[in-house]
């Protein structure tokens, strides 16, 4: 979820060397395999994948978690395009116990045959060739996910180990690479069983020379494939997770009772209403009340224009509005064309029909945009054959036709939609000039206080301690959970820099209260007016104070919750803070390691504890007896030496900087923690207990 950025990776280099964190270098050549490479492997084909082991980043983003996610992704977009054509229906994934992936799906199998002028057969192409990926053997219309569409071979070129199994002509074929060399060519197997059916089989190993971690997190690949089950109607994924428990994990388990069998089930997700059945799950899970019964489904394509566009939609009595932009699959959180075609023709068509109708009178003004999508969730999912990304995150679609396609569809089908549902358009309508109203009243007190604060000079809250300098490019606010640890942090600062804000511990537990009720809370009002640039649709980022605000929470459940809180409010009324890379979680350790002689040791997670260990055991270093490894609970056990030197030292610490997914997230689970399912939530902190760190994927 939250790498590290490049311009703050010095941060992270002081507890965690990746180069030596999953040292799998003996682990993967088996007896069975010739170890002698085959020769029939193309050298220059491999001086292509050898360029993306140079520079991984610019072929999946990064090297930390997301970039290792991604992996996965690649192989499950191969196999959804053959969904796609109309072969594949189900696909099989699993996490096998040494962080292996294997993706299993129903396709045509890839192309054993030798391929015209290449001299080695389809699989082989695929594997070794940049780009080959389901571009020889007829054009298909693929439209699947893949960031930057670059397939199988990017995965092969950083694994240290990939099986490829496929079920084609009657046969099994199967073929191996050990760093990226097939071991021998493609070889042709048992005859498949009658009746079986064709498809193919991908397992690799993340090579952890090149990934920061290669240990996958179930939540986030479980949250992506049902993700792609909407996005893909019809359309059926299984995820499996095979690894065993980690031992230490357990002891922070909430309620203990079935937790451990719970966390490693196998899901699958399937929906024959595609994103109609989104939206019935957003509003579901964000426990907000329809307006009108239905899902609002709309649907249409253009086979000319090579574009199609679903939208899914429902009005509820919530405030906040809910729109989820996808292009090929892809979430467009920065929007783009399709997004304003939306917005444009749902404004327009909605204010005529309500002039029509006479539902808005003559003296009334329009309603606005926010006034119409209030209380909106809405899906809006666009397939193109050649789409175009921008933006700072490449998730900004830009073709102009996405714009006049989905505003044409629009026009079409929502007037169809309005006209045989007049009772539910009424309300629709009402809800948006109720809105329109209590906008018009906000603005008038915000006005009134702005004009106060004129004349009482920029009041900074009580609790808040800044920091001497004004250049916000360098200055830092911490937001610390709790007085205790907020006081260590206020000790252990460097104040010239960094700025300390203590907020009051548990909101979420207490105060189960809407977030549109918290903004008026003291402590959120704080936080806004120490950030400095306001909110909502006057957020003005030029007048934040710091560049970087860093949410620094126990990593505990409790922590979560709090981070989840805040992650929500950035994401809610201030998201150009996110946009612009402002927001960043601090990672407290989680361990100390306190060894007889020499300095102690500072761990971050679990298996960071392991290695370390059996590394100062294998140099003979000893722990004393009992009390060797202490278990953080909580910031402010730390001395506020300790909370310095571990979390807030620029040199030492480990900064995650918070993406708009992560935000995003965090929105959809802070919804459901507020809502009324117990079930839900007691789940979410059942995972999250066991995986303190669950902001890191
Ligand atoms: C190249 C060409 C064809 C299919 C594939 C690749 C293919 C790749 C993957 C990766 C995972 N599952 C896959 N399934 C298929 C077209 C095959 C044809 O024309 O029969």
């Amino acid at each position: 979820m939250a790498d590290q950025p490049s311009d703050s990776m010095p941060e992270s280099s002081a507890s965690i060397d990746p180069s030596t964190q999953n040292n799998a270098d003996d682990a993967q050549l088996d007896d069975t395999l010739s170890p002698e490479h085959y020769d029939a492997s193309d050298l220059k084909v491999l001086e292509g994948l050898e360029a993306v082991r140079i520079r991984p980043g610019m072929y999946i983003g990064s090297t930390g978690p997301r970039g290792l996610h991604h992996l996965v992704y690649e192989i499950v977009d191969n196999s959804v395009d053959e969904a796609l054509a109309g072969y594949a229906t189900h696909i099989e994934v699993t996490i096998l116990p040494d962080n292996g992936i294997r993706v299993v799906d129903d396709g045509r199998g890839i192309p054993v045959d030798e391929v015209p002028g290449e001299g080695i057969s389809g699989v082989e192409t695929v594997m070794t060739k940049l780009h080959a990926g389901g571009k020889f053997g007829g054009g298909g219309y693929a439209v699947s996910g893949g960031l930057h569409g670059v397939g199988i071979s990017v995965v092969n070129a950083l694994s240290t180990r990939v099986d490829v199994e496929v079920r084609r002509q009657g046969y099994y074929w199967t073929q191996t690479y050990i760093d990226q060399h097939p071991t021998a060519p493609l070889k042709k197997g048992r005859a498949m069983d009658p009746g079986e059916s064709t498809g193919t089989s991908v397992t690799f190993w993340a090579d952890p020379k090149i990934f920061e971690t290669t240990i996958y997190d179930f939540e986030t690949l479980r949250s992506r494939f049902q993700q792609m089950a909407f996005l893909n109607k019809g359309l059926k994924i299984t995820l499996t997770d095979l690894r065993q428990v980690d031992e230490a994990r357990d002891e922070v388990a909430g309620d203990g009772d079935n937790a451990v069998e719970e966390m490693h089930q196998t899901v699958t997700y399937q929906y024959k209403n595609g994103i109609k059945d989104y939206v019935a799950f957003l509003v579901k899970s964000r426990n907000t009340t329809p307006i009108e019964p239905d899902v609002i489904d709309i649907e249409s394509e253009d086979l000319n224009l090579g574009i199609s566009a679903e939208i899914a939609m429902q009005w509820t009595t919530a405030y906040s509005e809910s729109v989820h932009t996808f292009a090929n699959t892809i979430s467009t959180t920065e929007g783009g064309t399709h997004e304003e075609g939306f917005r444009a023709a749902l404004t327009s068509m909605i204010n005529r029909y309500a002039r029509d109708k006479n539902i808005l009178k003559d003296k009334d003004d329009n309603l606005s945009g926010d006034d119409v999508r209030e209380g909106l969730t809405a899906v809006i999912s666009v397939k193109l054959t050649n789409p175009q990304f921008e933006g700072q995150t490449k998730t900004k679609l830009g073709n102009s036709e996405a714009k006049t396609f989905v505003q044409r569809v629009m026009n079409e089908k929502l007037s169809d939609w309005l006209d045989s549902h007049p009772t539910e358009a009424k309300n629709i309508i009402q809800k948006a000039m109720e809105a329109s109203r209590a906008r018009l009243a906000a603005k008038k007190a915000r006005e009134n206080t702005r004009r106060k604060s004129i004349f009482e000079s920029a009041g900074m809250p009580d609790k808040l301690k800044d920091c001497q300098s004004n250049d916000p490019s360098e200055c830092e606010l911490f937001i610390v959970e709790g007085d205790s640890a907020g006081g260590s942090a206020i000790q252990g600062r460097n104040p010239l820099t960094q700025a300390i804000l203590p907020l009051r511990g548990k909101i979420l537990n207490t105060e189960r209260a809407s977030l549109d009720r918290m903004l008026k809370s003291d402590t959120i009002e704080s936080l806004i007016t120490a950030i400095g640039g306001g909110y909502g649709e006057d957020f003005d980022i030029d007048k934040v104070r710091y560049h970087k605000v860093i949410i620094m929470a126990d990593a505990d459940v409790d922590g979560a919750h709090i981070a989840t809180l805040n992650l929500t409010l950035f994401f809610r009324y201030m998201r150009p803070m996110i946009t612009a890379g402002f927001v960043y979680v601090a990672m407290p350790p989680l361990y100390r390691l306190k060894w007889t002689k020499g300095p102690h040791d500072f761990v971050y997670t679990d298996a960071e504890r392991d290695r370390v260990l059996a590394e100062g055991k294998a140099k003979g270093r000893q722990l004393p007896k009992g009390e060797g490894i202490q278990r953080y609970k909580g910031l402010g056990e730390m001395s506020y030496q300790e909370l310095w030197e571990t979390t807030m030292d620029p040199d030492h610490r480990i900064l995650k900087q918070v993406h708009i997914e992560d935000a995003l997230q965090a929105d959809e689970t802070f919804s459901m923690l507020m809502g009324d399912e117990v079930e839900p939530r007691r789940l979410f902190i059942q995972r999250n207990a066991h995986n303190a760190r669950w902001i890191d994927a």
